[in-house]
């Protein structure tokens, strides 16, 4: 297969795109994709000052050197979980890549609120360890005088919280599956600027760039059905997942739900929160040691 561009060896046929690019041709591509979605749905805008979460996985990582190389002003947070070897290989991608494109570093470690993932006996960690992020990310956003915050969810994440949250009735949701929310009343706005990425269109920018990042799996990721019906879906109609996602953008603007709740502040620590004491304060008391 040769590259649809150049003509050299390509690396990959993209379905939805009906291209097949080379290693040389395809970041360009990659990138143009990226600056086309952040542009048409208004996710950054230049003068801001963002704050990119990396894990040190390929979509994060993906993200931080795309909008590096279109010339956003970015930092890197990166939190430290407490994940055993995961975390420590994890924190030490993130530096080097953070070095290598000459972004500046910063972490945040859940140790020191008392406690880490790899610490927490409950079934269901993942979602101890979301409202951690969650609340670490504002946090550290807000204190620093960030003007957004970008996480590197990807076409796949935004479908499959769909299937998991919205199916199940919690429309509410829907207006969270949006590619950028405001923030306000102590939350910093958040971005998606991969909403419409694939993993693989990630995985293929990395490996192409050479950039750093951990393969591994998170010891505590749980298996998940749900992905393997979006690949079969998108292997039978190519292009599902973008059509899926920009369907979702459209439908969060015409659902109405109720935002009458009360914001208040955590009596503990002071951070937004819509009960007395906010979730993230109620882990800390149930799990440190
Ligand atoms: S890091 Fe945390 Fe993920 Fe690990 S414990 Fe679950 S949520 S799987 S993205
Ligand atoms: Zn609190």
């Amino acid at each position: 297969m040769r590259c649809s561009k150049c003509k050299e060896r390509a690396i990959a046929y993209l379905k939805p795109y009906r291209i097949a690019l080379c290693g040389k041709c395809y970041p360009e591509f990659y990138l143009r994709l990226v600056e086309r979605s952040v542009k048409k749905y208004g996710i950054l805008k230049r003068k801001e000052r963002i704050l990119a979460c990396v894990s040190g996985g390929k979509d994060s990582s993906a993200m931080v050197v795309a909008l590096k190389m279109l010339g956003f002003n970015v930092e890197i947070l990166h939190i430290d979980l407490g994940i055993g070897d995961y975390s420590k290989k994890s924190r030490k991608i993130v530096e080097e890549l953070a070095e290598g494109i000459d972004v500046p570093f910063h972490v945040v470690e859940l140790a020191e609120y008392g406690f880490t993932i790899d610490g927490v006996d409950v079934k269901k960690v993942c979602s101890v360890c979301g409202t951690a992020k969650r609340y670490l990310m504002n946090r550290f956003a807000r204190e620093n005088g960030f003007d957004v915050i970008a996480t590197g969810h990807t076409a796949e994440d935004i479908i499959l919280f769909f299937f998991k949250n919205v199916l199940s009735g919690g429309i509410e949701w829907i207006p969270k599956l949006v590619p950028r929310s405001e923030g306000g009343g102590g939350f910093v706005s958040k971005a998606r600027p991969l909403f419409e990425r694939s993993e693989k269109e990630n995985i293929l920018f990395v490996l192409a760039e050479g950039i750093p990042f951990l393969a591994d799996e998170c010891p505590h990721a749980p298996r998940d059905a749900w992905k393997e019906i979006i690949y079969d879906i998108e292997a039978k109609r190519p292009g599902f997942k973008q059509n899926f996602v920009r369907g979702l953008v459209r439908l969060a603007k015409n659902v109405k739900v109720d935002e009458n709740w009360e914001l208040r502040r955590c009596k503990v620590c002071g951070e937004p929160s819509s009960s007395e004491v906010c979730a993230f304060c109620r882990y800390v008391m149930k799990f440190k040691k």
